[in-house]
């Protein structure tokens, strides 16, 4: 089965605790609960994480291309907007990236208009809260057949 990781940054553990108006109501938990659900009724095998720093979503970057993943599902939080090293990290691999956000934040501060992981990934869901995950995993799922070309 095809293996999809789905890797989540900086203070994403604390979803569903404060600023639901901008995130949601939902705990990573729960999403990543319904990310399974989903994986399993498109034949894909999950293997979801969060970290609050950059060094281990490097490290897991580079497992997701070693293990032969299809696809990473990355929502790298306020890092999107400041880490060259996960850029680089996305370019030392061949494994696609798709870059997930709940907020939309090119409509926030313009702080949060610049991401340094756009450039490099295959493509950027941003702006439906946890739906941005699921459309996330369609889109991975899609890779499959050799969609988006
Ligand atoms: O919208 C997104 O998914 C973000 O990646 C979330 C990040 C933010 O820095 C990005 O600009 C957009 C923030 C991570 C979660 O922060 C929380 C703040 C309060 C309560 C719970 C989580």
């Amino acid at each position: 089965m095809s293996l999809v990781f789905v890797l989540n940054g900086p203070n994403l553990n604390r979803l569903g605790q404060r600023q639901p108006e901008i995130y949601g109501a939902d705990t990573l938990d729960r999403i990543v609960e319904a990310l399974h659900a989903r994986a399993e009724a498109l034949g894909l095998t999950l293997d979801a994480r969060q970290s609050n720093h950059e060094g281990h979503l490097v490290d897991w970057l580079h497992e997701a291309a070693d293990r032969g993943a299809l696809a990473v599902i990355l929502n790298a939080g306020a890092l999107t907007h400041s880490s060259i090293a996960l850029r680089d990290a996305i370019l030392s691999i061949p494994t696609p990236v798709i870059e997930v956000h709940l907020s939309n934040p090119a409509a926030r501060e313009p702080f949060r208009h610049v991401s340094h992981v756009s450039p490099v990934a295959r493509g950027v869901i941003q702006g439906f809260g946890s739906l941005s995950y699921m459309l996330a995993l369609d889109a991975a799922a899609a890779l499959r057949q050799g969609a988006g070309r």
